[in-house]
């Protein structure tokens, strides 16, 4: 289905192609994950509205330090990006409700021909692409209300200039390493040859850095993670009592990945409609795993899935980076 969005007139196309994206279903997931020898709730669930504004909340905070590291990277790697990018490029956001990070680029980039935002989160991402229509008219917005980790079709853009893959926030580190890999190649595929793909990857370093990034003295991260609870007890009328659960997370050196869990602080049992499920006291609920990567140890996940890594950019800190990724050539 594709809605028109904008009433203004405009010189460039402005759509939204609304592919209902699947996620499954929340009851399914929860009762499957919950019934399990260890138990756990898939991390695609933390994303409702709510979710979503939490995760705002979260880049915001001081020990959350991805997002404004990132942001500094790109602003000053962005003229070498369009360098390499070249004119009338096509860039493709693998999320993007949040386009201040695309934004650096488009403003960097030579004539950029589209800017196809990809994203599940319907009204966010509504409401960005109409704000980023009006600031910028001429640019055509072919936004796709869809998952990227599923089969999809592209829009066709125009112009024959480079497809641009962007893929910021180290969302990457959701995927466990050879489920990053299999994404990737399936991307490569989708771009085709001749492209490009910007990756921004979190650096692994010291757990005093790590933990407290996903561990806020404000607790919004812990509010995040619970809300998966919240959404359960509004959803599916489930009785979460959210003060008997608590947030950890932990850094795991050895596998390079945050673990976060939601553990419960005493023996109790939760009803989810009709499915009781019974936790021991410190019994925990795993929700999501944050992968930290090396330059190298990334560059290698990349080359696995079929891209060239041919640039990196990182901080002076060495907290955060950013790859350039090649397709084959045509
Ligand atoms: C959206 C996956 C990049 O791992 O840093 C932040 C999610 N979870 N704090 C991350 C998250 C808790 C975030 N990513």
């Amino acid at each position: 289905m594709m809605l028109d969005i904008l009433e203004a007139p405009r010189p460039a196309r402005l759509e939204f192609h609304d592919h209902s994206p699947d996620l499954g279903d929340f009851r399914e997931a929860l009762v499957h994950g919950l019934t399990a020898r260890k138990k756990s709730i898939p991390c695609r669930f933390l994303y409702d509205a709510r979710g979503s504004a939490l995760f705002d909340r979260i880049c915001e905070l001081p020990e959350y330090y991805p997002t404004r590291t990132e942001l500094g990277i790109l602003r000053a790697c962005a003229p070498e990006i369009a360098e390499r990018a070249g004119p009338g490029a096509q860039m493709i956001e693998l999320g993007g409700v949040n386009s201040s990070k695309a934004r650096i680029l488009l403003d960097a980039l030579e004539e950029p021909a589209a800017y196809i935002p990809i994203d599940i989160s319907r009204e966010h991402l509504k409401a960005s692409t109409v704000a980023l229509g009006a600031e910028k008219p001429e640019l055509e917005v072919l936004a796709v209300c869809a998952d990227y980790t599923r089969p999809l079709t592209l829009p066709d853009a125009p112009g024959g200039g480079m497809r641009l893959g962007f893929f910021p926030g180290s969302t990457i580190g959701n995927l466990q390493p050879d489920e990053a890999i299999g994404f990737l190649a399936a991307w490569a595929d989708r771009l085709g040859p001749g492209a490009a793909m910007v990756v921004g990857v979190d650096l692994r370093k010291d757990a005093a850095i790590l933990e407290p990034a996903y561990d806020d003295a404000q607790g919004v991260t812990a509010e995040f993670s619970k809300n998966l609870l919240v959404r359960a007890n509004r959803e599916l009328g489930a009785d979460f009592d959210l003060a008997a659960f608590a947030h950890r997370a932990r850094y795991d050196a050895a596998h390079g990945r945050i673990e976060i869990h939601l553990e419960s602080l005493k023996r109790q049992t939760v009803r989810i409609g009709k499915v009781a499920v019974l936790f021991d006291e410190g019994e925990r609920i795993h929700t999501e795993d944050s992968y930290k990567y090396s330059v190298d140890g990334f560059r290698g996940i990349a080359r696995a899935a079929g891209f060239r890594p041919a640039a990196v950019w990182t901080d002076p800190q060495q907290l955060f980076s950013v790859h350039w990724l090649e397709t084959a050539q045509a």
